[in-house]
């Protein structure tokens, strides 16, 4: 009888598990109009968060990097938005770890304020690189040289995607989001 119970607990488990799983990735979904996603999250109370790592994994990632469009959505370096609001001057590193080699801004995303400064700088590695941004409004020079600059000051509130040229298709691309 020990071992029906036991049988019994192990069901209601799996249960419990598969519910809780299903719980985020319904509300991951609500954008693209999922119905009753509510439904689902009354169960999900007795935790088992963990498991979502797996198999939402994809999921998630895709839905933060999303804010920017999916802009974002394969620039491996990317998870957060950098606060450097109040800082006159922010450095980007150009050839940063990331994306398979130094093919990455670091950061990559950055919230700044108007008349801010940001100097995009040179690691030297990584061959040839640019910052171009994706409305025209400012680029950057092709260099493979340790300790080039480039500047621009962001005086509109708006956000600045860009890339560089020759590994955009690997994911070195980053945003300035100007407040
Ligand atoms: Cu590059």
């Amino acid at each position: 009888m020990k071992s029906s119970a036991l049988t019994g607990r192990r069901t209601f488990l799996k249960t419990a598990v598969a519910v809780s799983v299903a719980g985020p990735l319904l509300a991951g979904c609500t954008s693209s109009g999922t119905t009753n996603s509510g439904d689902g999250s009354s169960a999900a109370d007795s935790g088992g968060t963990p498991t979502t790592s797996n198999s939402a994994g994809g999921g998630a990632a895709t839905d933060s990097a999303s804010a920017f469009g999916g802009w974002l959505d394969n620039t491996a370096n990317y998870d957060s938005v950098a606060d450097k609001t109040g800082a006159s001057k922010v450095t980007v590193e150009v050839g940063a770890e990331g994306n398979n080699g130094p093919y990455a801004f670091a950061p990559p995303a950055i919230r700044i304020g108007t008349g801010t400064t940001v100097t995009w700088k040179w690691t030297g590695k990584g061959g040839s690189h640019n910052a171009v941004a994706q409305d025209g409004s400012f680029e950057s020079e092709l260099s493979a040289e340790k300790g080039h600059i480039f500047e621009h000051t962001f005086e509109k509130s708006e956000s600045y995607k860009y890339f560089c040229s020759p590994h955009k298709a690997m994911g070195m691309k980053g945003i300035v989001v100007v407040e």
